[in-house]
């Protein structure tokens, strides 16, 4: 057993921030610690909160521990920042919102920022999710500023997804309509003290309309779920997902989160989506979540191993590459060879 598992599952604060660290350096040892600690994993709720930047998702998180630690729930929070490693800018915003709660015994907040060399960050920060779970935590917040690939990645921890967004016409929605479909298991328009916050309900609810009818497309022209994944999921698991997308439709709450407002209708929902997810139809939604996760952190390790392995054979491809000498299809298949004998060798 790694050194610090134990005081991990005691609930030693110091080594809880000890491991935290590790695995966010992805230091020596982590995975060992990481698998000791699996066993104890599991028994807390993970809620992403993710959105447009500056939409008010620190505030709502602020509000949401006030409301977990006033029914004695021990709190996590992960603040991921993927802009920049350097530029800390938005998790200082973080620190700031939160700042009542630092001093609070009951509330355990990390920022994670670190990318490895690809996707990384959706790894991290569930890793760390995964402490603050065997750690003891009731309740981990997940925020992730934007709505790119990254943080739909990194919602893929989340039991709950929040999808946040300022009131007006959409137009940030707009950007990555799929993913947000995909992902959001509730929407908050916050700020609903500023003009527009029912244009963005109204948009907000044709979008899902759009979406319903897409899928409905799909499956009478026999295209299943949400493309090759979701497909070759139900093969794996024997379901037939086709028939489970519309049972969960996401609510559309208005919140003002700098007003304490709308948060016990946020929570009734959050309560609400956690009782959908016991549900039949709702465990094949958690499976292939796992699945997507699972798939996630092979490919991962995989390119980890193979940068590894590989080290200057890239750089002689790109020299390659370059000079003329090879495509880049042929290059890849080059490496990939090159992968494959050095892991049979
Ligand atoms: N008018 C109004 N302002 C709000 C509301 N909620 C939050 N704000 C303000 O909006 C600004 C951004 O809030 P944050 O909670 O930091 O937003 P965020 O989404 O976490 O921001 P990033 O993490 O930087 O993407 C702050 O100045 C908040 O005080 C609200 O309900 N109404
Ligand atoms: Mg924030």
């Amino acid at each position: 057993m790694h050194p610090l598992a134990q005081r991990v599952l005691d609930g030693e604060v110091r080594a809880a921030a000890r491991a935290m660290r590790l695995v966010d350096e992805r230091a020596e040892g982590h995975v060992a610690l990481l698998k000791d600690l699996a066993g104890h994993v599991g028994r807390a709720y993970v809620i992403g909160v993710t959105g447009t930047p500056g939409a008010g998702k620190s505030t709502l998180v602020d509000r949401l521990i006030a409301l977990f630690r006033a029914e004695g729930k021990k709190v996590g929070v992960v603040a991921v920042d993927p802009t920049s490693p350097f530029s800390g800018g938005s998790i200082l915003g973080d620190r700031i919102r939160m700042q009542r709660h630092f001093l609070d015994d009951g509330v355990f907040i990390r920022s994670v920022a670190t990318r490895g060399a690809m996707g990384g960050l959706s790894r991290s920060a569930g890793d760390v999710t995964r402490i603050l779970d065997a750690f003891g935590c009731d309740v981990v917040l997940l925020e992730t500023v934007g709505v790119g690939q990254d943080e739909l990645e990194v919602t893929r921890h989340a039991h709950t997804t929040l999808v946040v967004v300022p009131p007006g016409g959409g137009d940030d929605v707009q950007a990555n309509k799929a993913g947000i479909l995909e992902i959001a298991d509730i929407f908050v328009v916050n700020k609903a003290d500023r003009e527009g916050a029912d244009a963005q309900v109204r948009h907000l609810e044709s979008m899902l309309a759009l979406g319903r009818e897409i899928r409905a497309g799909h499956a009478a022209a026999g295209v299943r779920g949400h493309g090759h994944t979701a497909a070759s999921t139900a093969h794996t698991l024997g379901h037939d997902l086709s028939a489970t997308d519309d049972e969960w439709t996401p609510p559309i709450l208005k919140t003002i989160a700098a007003r304490n407002e709308g948060l016990e209708p946020l929570r009734q929902a959050i309560d609400r989506h956690r009782a959908f997810l016991a549900t039949p139809k709702g465990r094949m939604h958690h499976e292939r979540q796992e699945r997507d996760r699972l798939l996630g952190m092979f490919r991962d390790t995989l390119v980890e191993a193979a940068l590894t392995t590989l080290g200057p054979a890239i750089d002689e491809e790109t020299a390659r590459v370059l000079s003329g000498a090879h495509d880049p299809y042929t290059a890849c298949e080059h490496l990939l060879a090159r992968f494959r004998g050095e892991t049979r060798g």
